[in-house]
């Protein structure tokens, strides 16, 4: 098969690859965006599974590039449904015409920088080969699924499904008796719904999380007219904010407030709901004495809701609040008070495999019919090391940053060997940290500009200067350093999977700030950029 020459490719049709394809295309570029579903979506393509919500509030988790499209638009509830946030890429690829742009079952397995055409060739797994001179990750932060490989899965007579890998059909629990393996986001946007069907569920829990209340709603008439009022005011938060989005905050740390002061505002937030818990006061991922007061909180709650006091406190989280990404649901805690609920703290119990009736712990057997993995995903970097994706002389990105958590960019876009390649919502950027399409705007219209000054000057490629990434590693870990993320285990460490590497890689210092450094960068003709 011959070569299929383009501008530009982009990995991914989600958020971010649907807006680099309409931005490069509006530049007068050809692109092809290669994508492995067969529709658009990314990651609300994949995460069917029954609850799956946006925890961002619906009226910020859209574009807003374009207010003709944004006023278009009318979100039905306060957090958008798995099916709804579908429904809106679907219809922003109808309103841009994107599809016709889109090759659709289709993955890339290997791409590669060839330096003397100083273009990217890029091989898919239908065998063709695209060459181009732009190479853009879109893969986003959270789409390769992590099963831990227990053993014995083949063996088990019943049903199995990963959240973020859920069967189009719906999956009758009716009857059943499920167990649900991770208390992550998906875990309990799930077992809200599934405790609904299933004659019994069981929580198999490795470590305790802190879930906020969500206070889902039917937005009315009046306030999606508000949204539609608001659209300046929204579009932006998403560059004035740390986390591109207007959370409630009362701008100081905790320790200003005496306790009544403090259980008054922390009240307000748990019956607002939301994820105003992490932004309410200033310095909660920070400062330890924020930091419990109102991980306290989430500890009274849990006292307050649960019945059975042992039960409440085998679900007390005992780590820095927010550390771990905020989980939001509803009436999560009370489903515990259910007789058909159980809870298995596996910390000291671990799973030792999956036989044919069940989940075999160190010390019994539960049994199922039904096993839920909730236990979400190679995260930040998983999506970008699974293709083989070589620069310069043939260096690999697994080279470049060991095991995956060593990594190295500069400003979390781009990469030195790499020339012509971006990363939308890269490691050490702010990504999973923001409201993701307020980050993936700021990155598309970044790397478009980028784009648009190397065509306006002549230039054939871009390159990050080893030495930017240095300072910008350093950049990054000097800031984490000042925060409490570093000393917990999660998935934004890589310790969400046994026996990997682990490391912090993302940009704490806030989405308004980043772009700062962005614009900076860019304004100063690409400082910290080698050309050819
Ligand atoms: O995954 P997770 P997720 N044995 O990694 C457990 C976004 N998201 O899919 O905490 C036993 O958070 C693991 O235990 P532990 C959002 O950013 C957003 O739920 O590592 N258990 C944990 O309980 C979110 O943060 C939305 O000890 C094992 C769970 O599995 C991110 O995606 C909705 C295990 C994994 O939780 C990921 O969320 C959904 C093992 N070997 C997702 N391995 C919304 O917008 C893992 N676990 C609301």
């Amino acid at each position: 098969m011959g070569e299929k020459k383009f501008d530009a490719v982009v990995i991914g049709a989600g958020f971010a690859g649907l807006y680099m394809l309409h931005r490069l295309r509006e530049r007068g570029l050809s692109v092809k965006v290669i994508e492995a579903a067969e529709g658009v979506g990314g990651v609300w393509y994949w995460s069917r599974y029954p609850g799956a919500k946006c925890d961002s509030d619906s009226i910020f988790y859209n574009f807003t590039f374009s207010e003709e499209l944004y006023k278009k638009w009318r979100w039905k509830d306060r957090y958008a449904s798995q099916p709804e946030i579908l429904e809106y890429l679907n219809f922003v690829a109808d309103e841009l015409d994107l599809r016709r742009d889109i090759q659709f079952k289709t993955r890339v397995n290997k791409a590669s920088f060839n330096n003397e055409r100083k273009q990217w060739e890029i091989q898919t797994d239908s065998n063709e080969t695209f060459v181009a001179k732009y190479f853009i990750s879109g893969v986003g932060c959270l789409s390769t699924t992590n099963i831990p490989p227990f053993e014995g899965t083949e063996t088990f007579k019943g049903e199995q499904y990963h959240t973020g890998r859920w069967p189009h059909e719906k999956v009758d629990f009716t009857g059943k008796r499920v167990v649900m393996i991770g208390n992550g986001s998906s875990g309990v946007q799930a077992m809200q719904e599934i405790a609904k069907e299933a004659k019994e569920l069981t929580l198999l829990m490795r470590t305790p999380h802190y879930v906020a209340e969500a206070r889902n709603k039917k937005l009315t008439k009046e306030e999606q007219d508000k949204a539609i009022e608001n659209y300046q005011a929204i579009r932006d938060s998403f560059s004035s904010t740390p986390g591109g989005i207007d959370l409630y905050t009362t701008g100081k740390s905790a320790t200003k407030f005496d306790a009544e002061q403090q259980k008054e505002t922390l009240d307000y937030i748990w019956k607002t709901g939301g994820l105003a818990l992490g932004t309410v006061y200033t310095d909660t991922g920070a400062n330890k004495e924020t930091n419990f007061v109102v991980s306290q909180y989430v500890r009274d709650k849990i006292d307050e809701i649960i019945e059975d006091p042992e039960k409440a406190q085998l679900l007390h989280p005992d780590y820095y609040i927010t550390t771990k990404r905020l989980i939001i649901g509803t009436n999560f805690y009370e489903i515990f008070n259910e007789e058909h609920v159980n809870l298995v703290s596996i910390k000291d119990n671990p799973i030792e495999g999956i036989v044919e009736n069940g989940v075999r712990l160190k010390e019994g057997t539960i049994e199922a019919d039904v096993i839920i993995y909730a236990t979400g995903y190679e995260a930040m970097t998983g999506s970008l090391l699974k293709i083989d994706i070589q620069g310069r002389d043939g260096q690999t990105i697994q080279e470049k940053w060991g095991e995956g958590r060593d990594v190295k960019t500069y400003l979390g876009l781009t990469m030195e060997n790499f020339p012509n390649f971006f990363m939308i919502t890269g490691p050490q950027s702010p990504s999973v940290l923001t409201n993701m399409p307020a980050a993936i705007e700021q990155h598309v219209d970044w790397i478009d500009k980028c784009i648009a000054y190397l065509e306006t000057n002549d230039l054939q490629t871009i390159e990050a200067q080893k030495v930017s990434e240095t300072k910008w590693g350093k950049q990054c870990d000097d800031l984490a350093n000042t925060t409490l993320y570093p000393h917990t285990n999660s998935w934004y460490t890589g310790a969400n999977i046994d026996g990997t590497q682990r490391g912090f890689v993302i940009y704490v210092g806030g989405l308004n700030n980043y772009k700062v450094i962005c614009d900076q960068v860019a304004d100063n003709n690409y400082e910290g950029f080698s050309f050819e």
